[in-house]
């Protein structure tokens, strides 16, 4: 069973589903996932017919609704692994019920699946367990002690490693084998017209909407405007499109399927994307912007060079997480120019400072910086991905 709550946007939606998705399909698990923001788990999943049921299956996965209504104490009995997804506030009920099979055999094992960080500590934490001391009503002894361990995803061979379906890396190389194919065949089921995209450096851009100003979006396009050859910009529709239009210097927000230009730069607002294809966008595009957790990683596995929006947090606790990241990703055989501009820009992007000369120091720098992402992609599928991670944790119980 894996609990989610949807703090906002889709990033704890996608990574629970994504896991679900896969603990089915490659471990062969029944596996039930329950969400409090139901609307918004049928519109990810596409599944707005759902609406009004309590519960439904999509690609094996049971998709229960997280509300007051279930009975938790029976939907947990004979599950065998309950994982908390983001330190999500288990309903009592479920609790008790672990404890009550505890009391009479084993309870279910008990993971929280932590945010991902490439910060060192959270290889000391990766693994760590908390005793609980459940009391209730309903138990046959006094009080029941359960054991939650904590579950780290990350980087390094001390964590949980990232969500990885097995055949994700052999989808990228086909697609990427025939590049030109593919993104033509992309474009056109997006109703992009040719005249846009021939020749065009191809840019998909998901980012979080900023206080008015947006001087990072606002530089970028500027410079962008002024570069010699032309280039596409594709934006999955969002809060964002209010700041493309400003940064634009457009009155209207681009709707679905349309085009606007500036200088050598066009910008097309897209769908959101299904899952699926939206690995196919990243995977043919010459640079993602991507933000929040899951998309930063689905980049990652696409090989291509990246920009991270991180999640915002108060006292600026994500830039500590950002400088993590990009010394892990910036450190071996990278030359130091290229990952030097790689690295700034994604400082200055997070900062929201102005970005206008550092692309034009970045564009020409792309080529190599896609060799350096296909080298860091080879190296992270050496690691064992989470859910296999998570499966031997699982096996492995006293
Ligand atoms: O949406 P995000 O910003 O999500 C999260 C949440 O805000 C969460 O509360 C926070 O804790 C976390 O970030 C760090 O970004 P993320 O994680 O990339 O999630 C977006 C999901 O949407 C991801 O699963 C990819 C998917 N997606 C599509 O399926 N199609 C698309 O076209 C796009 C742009 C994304």
């Amino acid at each position: 069973m894996i609990f989610c709550t949807a703090v906002d946007n889709f990033g704890d939606i996608g990574v629970c589903w994504r896991l679900a998705r896969q603990l089915v399909r490659e471990h062969d698990l029944p596996v039930t996932l329950y969400i409090d923001d139901w609307d918004k788990a049928l519109s990810f999943l596409g599944r707005q017919d759902a609406r009004l049921l309590a519960e439904t299956r999509e690609q094996g996965v049971r998709l229960c609704h997280w509300c007051d209504a279930v009975d938790w104490q029976s939907a947990v009995s004979g599950a065998a692994l309950v994982i908390e997804a983001f330190g999500c506030t288990l309903p009592e009920g479920v609790i008790a019920g672990m404890a009550a099979m505890g009391a009479v055999s084993a309870p279910p094992r008990w993971v929280n699946l932590e945010y991902l960080s490439a910060e060192s500590w959270i290889e000391d934490y990766h693994g760590q367990l908390s005793l609980q001391t459940v009391t209730h009503p309903d138990l046959p002894s006094a009080a029941t002690t359960l054991c939650k361990t904590f579950f780290f995803p990350g980087f390094t061979s001390g964590t949980g490693g990232l969500l990885r379906e097995h055949d994700l890396l052999e989808a990228h190389k086909s697609w990427q084998a025939d590049q030109a194919g593919t993104r033509a065949g992309l474009l056109q089921a997006l109703g992009i017209n040719k005249e846009w995209h021939e020749d065009a450096l191809l840019i998909s851009l998901f980012a979080y909407p900023r206080p008015p100003g947006n001087v990072a979006l606002k530089s970028w396009f500027a410079a962008m405007a002024e570069d010699s050859q032309p280039v596409l910009c594709l934006v999955p529709v969002g809060a964002v499109l209010a700041d493309v239009a400003d940064a634009l210097g457009q009155m209207q927000i681009l709707a679905v399927g349309e085009v606007a230009t500036l200088g050598s730069l066009s910008v097309a607002a897209i769908p959101f994307l299904p899952l699926d294809d939206y690995d196919r966008l990243l995977s043919v595009c010459d640079l993602n912007l991507v933000r929040g957790e899951d998309s930063f990683v689905r980049a990652q596995w696409a090989g291509r060079p990246l920009i991270w929006h991180i999640y915002p947090q108060q006292d600026d606790a994500h830039l500590v997480k950002l400088d993590a990241f990009l010394a892990r990703y910036g450190e071996d055989s990278w030359s130091a120019r290229s990952a030097d501009k790689l690295v700034r820009f994604n400082r200055f992007w997070n900062l929201d400072a102005d970005c206008g000369k550092l692309w034009h120091d970045l564009r020409p720098q792309l080529p190599d910086l896609t060799y350096r992402a296909r080298n860091w992609q080879q190296k992270l599928a050496e690691l064992p991905d989470l859910a296999s991670s998570l499966m031997q944790f699982y096996r492995n119980r006293p």
